[in-house]
């Protein structure tokens, strides 16, 4: 039985009530978390106020730095139950769980050496005054998570917060949030003070609603869909709290004709397969210049075809999805794409040994999709990849840029003019030139335009969002 993580302890939810926890390989329950409730995000709210005004805000810069260094390394050390608890949860293949869970110790340590480098300025003014600035953290932070990554996001989110000067609320998502638990138990251990870190497990109508309208929440960083991502922003206004969202993509992978096709094969399947296609920045759109259309469609149908899927334990290429309804959502437009014509290049195979009641979903390459079918334009956060063809520069930008997400887009061109009009062109908040995702990047600042939503996480960068700058202007005597 997994508890609400609260001031370093661990407790119950005042509702009394929990929720399942299912192992999307098997559609089978195997544990149980607490289904929170207002009354126990407000217990939260008020252990991060506490300890923020009574320890938190007197650390100094690198005490903070200190504090997350040793959680890196603990979280290291637990790597490897760390993982194992995000696989089950989340059906992640070993490979992918392996990542995630060095990528969160990545986090800690890169915003561990960031703590004591954000600084303000001394601005010149008029004669007789001294200006400075000062980044002033928010104060308690609320962070609502998904379940696509948890421990990657809490570490780019929680990580830069803490960094910052903030304390944390954290609300994972219902699908997922073992792993979480678990690093907020590992803080304790490292010496975090009690209510630095709080976890609150529940739905997200119930305890993410409540987190949000929380008026001891002075800062809320959102990764989700969009839908609920506007409902955030609307809670937020009606109290002013500033926000950060990120609310995934319809990332375009442009090809010219002039790629290294042999590097960029591989990364445009893995774009789309990593993590069963649930990924914000998953390259789910492919645009290729026409001379290359058919030979480069037969090559990808090959490497599609080989693709198996099957239990997070079997480390295939692609695990399950996350649950039934996300199983069912890539039905729906894959029916969609049948109801309208959409011819279908290829599929991998789901392996035998996969139980019937996992969410399984075949890798699957449709071709000519028309810009403006649903296919073309919104998330299906599974491995599902559209592709057609441009022209020439001109109608590779303009479709690069015909959805209302942007969050990340590839380009793939030996041209050096073209790779730099490309990457000014395309509106996305990052580019990737003959590479995607850069190795995933801890130190790359994060997020979207349009509706991909706005603030950065990740980087330096994300600490100016988890801080709010003061002005202090002092006349001499
Ligand atoms: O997301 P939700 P879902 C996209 C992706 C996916 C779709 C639906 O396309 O298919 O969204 O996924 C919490 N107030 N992304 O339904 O509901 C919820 O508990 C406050 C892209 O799982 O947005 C969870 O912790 N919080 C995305 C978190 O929001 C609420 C990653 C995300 O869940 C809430 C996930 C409410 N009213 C999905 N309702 C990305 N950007 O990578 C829900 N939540």
């Amino acid at each position: 039985m997994q508890l609400h993580y609260i001031a370093n302890a661990s407790l119950p939810s005042s509702g009394g009530r929990t929720i399942p926890v299912i192992d999307p390989s098997d559609g089978q329950p195997f544990d149980e978390l607490q289904r929170g409730t207002a009354e126990d995000i407000d217990q939260a709210v008020h252990a991060a106020r506490q300890c923020y005004d009574a320890v938190w805000s007197k650390l100094s810069a690198a005490e903070r730095g200190r504090l997350l260094m040793r959680l890196s390394a603990k979280v290291a050390e637990h790597a490897e139950e760390l993982w194992q608890l995000e696989q089950r949860d989340c059906g992640k293949p070993t490979k992918q769980a392996t990542a995630d869970a060095l990528a969160l110790a990545r986090y800690f340590e890169f915003y561990a050496g960031a703590c004591d480098k954000l600084h303000g300025d001394t601005i010149p003014y008029l004669d007789g005054y001294s200006v400075l600035t000062w980044r002033e953290p928010h104060g308690v932070t609320g962070h609502i998570i998904p379940w696509n990554y948890p421990m990657q996001i809490f570490g780019r989110s929680v990580g830069g917060a803490l960094a910052a000067g903030n304390v944390c609320v954290v609300k994972p998502s219902e699908d997922a949030c073992l792993s979480l638990i678990r690093v907020a138990q590992l803080a304790t251990e490292v010496g975090f003070p009690a209510g630095a870190i709080n976890i609150v497990t529940g739905y997200g109508h119930e305890v993410g609603d409540a987190l949000a309208r929380h008026p001891g929440i002075d800062h809320i960083s959102f990764t989700g869909s969009p839908k609920v991502g506007t409902l955030i922003q609307q809670v937020a206004a009606e109290r002013h709290c500033p926000v950060t969202l990120e609310l995934g993509g319809k990332s375009p992978q442009v090809i010219f004709e002039d790629a290294d096709l042999d590097a960029a094969l591989p990364m445009v399947v893995n774009a789309i397969v990593q993590n069963a296609g649930q990924t914000c920045s998953a390259g789910s759109r492919l645009l290729v210049q026409q001379s290359i259309y058919e030979p480069l469609l037969e090559r990808l149908g090959k490497a599609f075809e080989n693709l198996r899927v099957g239990p997070a334990a079997m480390d295939l290429d692609v695990g399950p999805l996350i649950r039934a309804s996300q199983q069912q959502r890539v039905w729906d437009f894959l029916s969609d794409a049948q109801h309208a014509g959409i011819a279908m290049v290829a599929q991998g195979q789901v392996v035998e040994e996969a139980p019937e009641t996992g969410y399984y979903q075949a890798p699957t390459l449709l071709r000519d999709v028309p810009v403006s079918h649903r296919l073309a334009q919104e998330e299906v956060f599974g491995p599902v990849l559209a592709a057609m063809s441009f022209r020439d520069e001109d109608q590779a930008v303009e479709l690069a840029n015909a959805t209302q997400f942007g969050l990340v887009a590839g380009v793939w061109t030996r041209d050096g003019g073209r790779q730099f009009r490309m990457a000014k062109r395309v509106r996305s908040g990052q580019v990737f030139i003959n590479n995607y995702g850069a190795g995933g990047g801890v130190e790359l600042p994060f997020g979207g335009v349009k509706s991909s939503g706005y603030g950065r996480e990740k980087g330096f960068e994300a600490l100016y969002g988890f801080t709010t700058l003061k002005t202090v202007a002092i006349k001499h005597g």
